[in-house]
């Protein structure tokens, strides 16, 4: 009992004065990140980080009409995190040429108000880098008005190592072919150490940093993300956190940050880790928005979440609740509960029973139409 009490007079103190940082809109230190860690009182957490949230973006939530395309499975990267990725002569191995992908982004197209894709693939071992190139330009061709949001760092480092170009000469060719943005993944947990034992075959921290920091300096927007719940420390937790923060004051290139909880099902970890606790996800949520003061939207990504989660997460920090998606298949290969596409209307619903107003925007976070 008096363990207890001393645990949460403790706590009381340091919240305390973390509280009183927040309010008076003061950054946060890497031990203030720890300390909110250490704190169990979820609700209050909730409460600072609805506050910052308002503050930042009022009461806008951000959602829009997407279209997810995953060009192969096949993948030379392997990581154990995975359950996407296979090789190619697994059972499980598709391939889109282009004429296949027209042809979805044709079907989807039938939704007048599908405003953008969103593109990410495996690493494949024989792809030449001009498939992308080609794929980019004939959509941006035939579908002008779509925005195109397309490869996670690691992709576009994959690129620069096949094609013997380099970083920026591959994102100023996907540029000029029609891209407009690139999706957070791959950051994983920005730390050698993580790398090195869950996925020692793509990207390393630096270069995903160096692909997100040319891509700011050419003008093209991207996304920040956080993959939680294998191995990292908290600590881990919070220094990447405080580099994507570091290099956004550098930058201000990073439109949204992404939380994306550890699905184990199917993957090489699947005996070794549980899948997150909702208390851990909205913790995270809630910290995220806290030490990322200089991002203006964090996404409640509802495939990962769950949708009740994900509407939970909006008094938890979040304003942006990510799209439609029509296909998802990276979270649903590690057992992800949710649908794998959500209609337009039950996203509004969905915000508007959080008590926010749903906003429509494109992937670039242009107000399509506010509701
Ligand atoms: O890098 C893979 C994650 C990412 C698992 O920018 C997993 O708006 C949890 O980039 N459990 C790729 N997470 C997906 C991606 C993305 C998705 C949605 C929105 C955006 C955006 C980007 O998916 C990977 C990895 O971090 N991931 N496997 C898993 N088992």
């Amino acid at each position: 009992m008096f363990i207890v009490y001393k645990k949460v007079k403790s706590l009381t103190e340091v919240t305390k004065k973390i509280g009183d940082k927040i309010l008076k809109g003061e950054r946060l230190t890497k031990e203030d990140g720890l300390a909110l860690y250490d704190c169990d009182d979820l609700a209050w957490l909730g409460s600072m980080a609805d506050l910052v949230r308002y503050r930042i973006s009022g009461d806008y939530v951000y959602y829009n009409v997407n279209r997810h395309i995953n060009l192969t499975n096949i993948c030379t990267s392997r990581c154990s995190f995975c359950a996407f990725g296979c090789d190619e002569d697994s059972q499980q191995a598709y391939e889109m040429n282009q004429e296949r992908v027209l042809e979805v982004v044709k079907q989807a197209t039938a939704d007048p108000d599908l405003s953008g894709l969103h593109i990410v693939s495996g690493l494949h071992p024989t792809w030449p880098f001009e498939y992308y190139v080609n794929i980019i330009r004939a959509i941006k061709t035939n579908f002008p008005t779509l925005h195109l949001k397309g490869f996670t760092g690691v992709e576009i480092t994959h690129f620069a190592k096949i094609s013997g170009k380099s970083i920026r000469q591959v994102l100023q060719t996907l540029m000029d072919a029609g891209l407009e943005a690139l999706p957070g993944g791959g950051a994983e947990i920005l730390s050698d150490r993580i790398r090195q034992q869950l996925c020692p075959n793509k990207a390393t921290a630096s270069e995903w940093l160096e692909v997100a920091q040319t891509a700011h300096d050419l003008g093209i927007k991207t996304n920040a993300s956080m993959l939680y719940g294998h191995i990292e420390t908290i600590e881990e937790r919070i220094d990447h956190l405080l580099t994507l923060r570091k290099l956004q004051d550098k930058t201000g290139g990073f439109q949204t940050f992404i939380c994306f909880p550890f699905h184990p099902e199917h993957t090489e970890m699947a005996n070794m880790v549980q899948r997150t606790s909702v208390w851990d996800d909205l913790k995270t949520m809630a910290i995220s928005r806290l030490m990322l003061d200089n991002f203006r939207n964090i996404k409640a990504y509802w495939v990962m979440l769950t949708l009740p989660i994900a509407q939970l997460a909006l008094g938890f920090g979040a304003n942006d609740i990510d799209g439609t998606i029509q296909e998802e298949k990276i979270m649903h290969a590690a057992g992800a509960k949710s649908s794998t596409s959500l209609s337009k209307e039950t996203l509004i619903a969905t915000i508007r029973e959080a008590g926010r107003t749903p906003v429509e925007c494109d992937c670039n976070f242009n107000i399509v139409k506010v509701f």
